[in-house]
Protein backbone atom coordinates (compact mmCIF):
# COMPACT_ATOMS: atom_id res chain seq x y z
CA UNK A 1 0.00 0.00 0.00
CA UNK A 2 1.48 3.61 -1.05
CA UNK A 3 -0.36 6.34 0.77
CA UNK A 4 0.03 9.70 -1.29
CA UNK A 5 -0.79 13.09 0.98
CA UNK A 6 0.27 16.62 0.95
CA UNK A 7 1.95 17.99 4.19
CA UNK A 8 0.89 21.27 5.60
CA UNK A 9 4.44 22.67 4.87
CA UNK A 10 4.25 26.26 3.09
CA UNK A 11 7.81 26.90 2.79
CA UNK A 12 8.83 28.59 -0.25
CA UNK A 13 5.18 28.60 -1.67
CA UNK A 14 3.77 31.87 -3.89
CA UNK A 15 -0.27 32.17 -3.55
CA UNK A 16 -2.65 33.92 -5.13
CA UNK A 17 -5.96 35.20 -3.11
CA UNK A 18 -9.21 36.51 -4.84
CA UNK A 19 -11.47 38.10 -2.16
CA UNK A 20 -14.69 39.51 -2.95
CA UNK A 21 -15.58 42.93 -1.30
CA UNK A 22 -19.40 41.99 -0.74
CA UNK A 23 -20.33 41.88 2.44
CA UNK A 24 -17.04 42.56 3.35
CA UNK A 25 -17.13 42.31 7.27
CA UNK A 26 -17.24 38.69 6.07
CA UNK A 27 -14.98 38.42 3.40
CA UNK A 28 -12.03 40.87 5.68
CA UNK A 29 -11.96 38.56 8.07
CA UNK A 30 -11.82 35.53 5.84
CA UNK A 31 -8.84 37.40 4.50
CA UNK A 32 -6.90 38.06 7.54
CA UNK A 33 -7.78 34.14 8.30
CA UNK A 34 -5.93 32.84 5.12
CA UNK A 35 -3.31 35.38 5.70
CA UNK A 36 -2.34 33.98 8.89
CA UNK A 37 -3.32 30.19 8.00
CA UNK A 38 -0.69 30.72 5.32
CA UNK A 39 1.88 32.82 7.39
CA UNK A 40 1.52 30.26 10.00
CA UNK A 41 2.66 27.11 7.84
CA UNK A 42 5.84 29.34 6.35
CA UNK A 43 4.37 30.83 3.48
CA UNK A 44 6.23 34.26 2.96
CA UNK A 45 4.07 37.40 3.76
CA UNK A 46 5.81 38.48 0.28
CA UNK A 47 4.64 35.41 -1.58
CA UNK A 48 1.02 36.28 -0.82
CA UNK A 49 -0.63 38.01 -3.79
CA UNK A 50 -4.44 39.62 -2.87
CA UNK A 51 -6.74 40.27 -5.63
CA UNK A 52 -10.17 42.34 -5.03
CA UNK A 53 -13.28 41.88 -6.81
CA UNK A 54 -16.96 43.48 -6.38
CA UNK A 55 -18.56 40.30 -5.73
CA UNK A 56 -18.67 36.25 -5.76
CA UNK A 57 -20.17 36.53 -9.41
CA UNK A 58 -16.54 38.22 -10.44
CA UNK A 59 -14.23 35.86 -8.89
CA UNK A 60 -14.31 33.38 -11.34
CA UNK A 61 -13.03 35.61 -14.12
CA UNK A 62 -10.25 37.14 -12.00
CA UNK A 63 -8.84 33.72 -10.47
CA UNK A 64 -8.92 33.10 -14.24
CA UNK A 65 -6.44 35.39 -15.35
CA UNK A 66 -4.76 35.12 -11.98
CA UNK A 67 -4.17 31.64 -13.05
CA UNK A 68 -3.26 32.30 -16.47
CA UNK A 69 -0.07 34.38 -15.32
CA UNK A 70 1.22 31.05 -14.40
CA UNK A 71 2.79 32.91 -11.14
CA UNK A 72 1.05 30.95 -8.22
CA UNK A 73 1.27 27.33 -6.94
CA UNK A 74 -2.36 27.56 -5.45
CA UNK A 75 -5.04 30.10 -5.86
CA UNK A 76 -7.94 30.72 -2.76
CA UNK A 77 -10.91 32.28 -3.69
CA UNK A 78 -12.68 33.98 -0.75
CA UNK A 79 -16.44 35.60 -0.63
CA UNK A 80 -19.37 35.46 1.42
CA UNK A 81 -22.83 35.18 -0.73
CA UNK A 82 -25.77 35.52 2.01
CA UNK A 83 -29.05 34.72 1.19
CA UNK A 84 -31.72 37.36 1.02
CA UNK A 85 -35.49 37.77 0.04
CA UNK A 86 -34.58 37.69 -3.78
CA UNK A 87 -33.35 34.49 -6.15
CA UNK A 88 -30.48 37.10 -6.83
CA UNK A 89 -28.51 34.38 -4.10
CA UNK A 90 -29.11 31.45 -6.24
CA UNK A 91 -27.60 32.86 -9.38
CA UNK A 92 -24.53 34.52 -7.70
CA UNK A 93 -23.83 31.47 -5.24
CA UNK A 94 -24.61 29.14 -8.60
CA UNK A 95 -22.43 30.80 -10.90
CA UNK A 96 -19.04 31.18 -8.51
CA UNK A 97 -19.26 27.69 -7.48
CA UNK A 98 -20.04 26.76 -11.02
CA UNK A 99 -16.98 29.07 -12.18
CA UNK A 100 -14.44 28.06 -9.42
CA UNK A 101 -15.18 24.36 -9.53
CA UNK A 102 -14.63 24.24 -13.75
CA UNK A 103 -11.16 26.39 -13.19
CA UNK A 104 -10.28 23.78 -10.28
CA UNK A 105 -10.95 21.29 -12.71
CA UNK A 106 -8.89 22.76 -15.79
CA UNK A 107 -5.82 24.48 -13.67
CA UNK A 108 -2.46 22.88 -12.73
CA UNK A 109 -2.55 24.29 -9.97
CA UNK A 110 -4.77 24.02 -6.82
CA UNK A 111 -8.12 26.09 -6.75
CA UNK A 112 -9.45 26.45 -3.07
CA UNK A 113 -13.15 27.17 -2.88
CA UNK A 114 -14.08 29.30 0.19
CA UNK A 115 -17.14 31.30 -0.55
CA UNK A 116 -19.89 31.02 2.28
CA UNK A 117 -22.82 30.42 1.54
CA UNK A 118 -25.53 31.20 3.96
CA UNK A 119 -29.24 32.00 4.78
CA UNK A 120 -28.18 35.01 7.16
CA UNK A 121 -25.32 36.78 8.22
CA UNK A 122 -24.99 35.82 11.49
CA UNK A 123 -24.12 32.22 10.07
CA UNK A 124 -21.31 33.89 7.57
CA UNK A 125 -19.71 35.47 10.64
CA UNK A 126 -19.92 32.73 12.77
CA UNK A 127 -17.37 31.02 9.79
CA UNK A 128 -15.62 34.13 9.76
CA UNK A 129 -13.46 33.86 13.05
CA UNK A 130 -17.13 33.11 15.34
CA UNK A 131 -18.40 30.27 16.87
CA UNK A 132 -17.24 27.82 13.89
CA UNK A 133 -13.99 28.66 12.96
CA UNK A 134 -12.34 30.29 10.40
CA UNK A 135 -12.85 29.28 6.77
CA UNK A 136 -10.09 31.69 5.40
CA UNK A 137 -7.80 29.90 7.89
CA UNK A 138 -8.68 26.50 6.84
CA UNK A 139 -8.55 27.43 2.89
CA UNK A 140 -4.80 28.46 3.34
CA UNK A 141 -4.36 24.83 4.80
CA UNK A 142 -6.69 23.41 2.38
CA UNK A 143 -4.23 25.31 -0.54
CA UNK A 144 -0.77 23.93 1.17
CA UNK A 145 -1.92 20.23 1.21
CA UNK A 146 -3.05 20.76 -2.22
CA UNK A 147 0.17 21.86 -3.66
CA UNK A 148 2.05 19.42 -1.72
CA UNK A 149 -0.47 16.56 -2.88
CA UNK A 150 0.14 17.83 -6.45
CA UNK A 151 3.56 17.18 -6.16
CA UNK A 152 3.45 13.57 -5.25
CA UNK A 153 1.19 12.60 -8.16
N1 LIG B 1 -22.20 39.25 -4.20
C1 LIG B 1 -21.68 38.61 -3.14
O1 LIG B 1 -20.46 38.36 -3.11
N2 LIG B 1 -22.48 38.22 -2.12
C2 LIG B 1 -23.82 38.45 -2.12
O2 LIG B 1 -24.50 38.06 -1.12
C3 LIG B 1 -24.41 39.10 -3.23
N3 LIG B 1 -25.82 39.35 -3.26
O3 LIG B 1 -26.54 38.92 -2.35
O4 LIG B 1 -26.33 39.98 -4.19
C4 LIG B 1 -23.55 39.51 -4.28
N4 LIG B 1 -24.03 40.18 -5.37
C5 LIG B 1 -23.17 40.88 -6.30
C6 LIG B 1 -22.59 39.99 -7.38
O5 LIG B 1 -21.59 39.11 -6.86
C7 LIG B 1 -21.92 40.82 -8.48
O6 LIG B 1 -20.87 41.56 -7.93
C8 LIG B 1 -22.89 41.79 -9.17
O7 LIG B 1 -24.05 41.10 -9.59
C9 LIG B 1 -22.21 42.43 -10.42
O8 LIG B 1 -21.88 41.42 -11.39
Amino acid sequence: MVNHEGSLDGNGLKIAIIVSRFNSIVTDRLLSGAIDGLVRRGVSDKEIDIYRCPGAFEIPSVAKRVIDTKKHDAVICLGAVVRGETPHFDYVAGESAKGIGQLSLAAQVPVIYSVLTTDSMEQAADRAGGKSGNKGFDAAADAIEMVNLFKHI
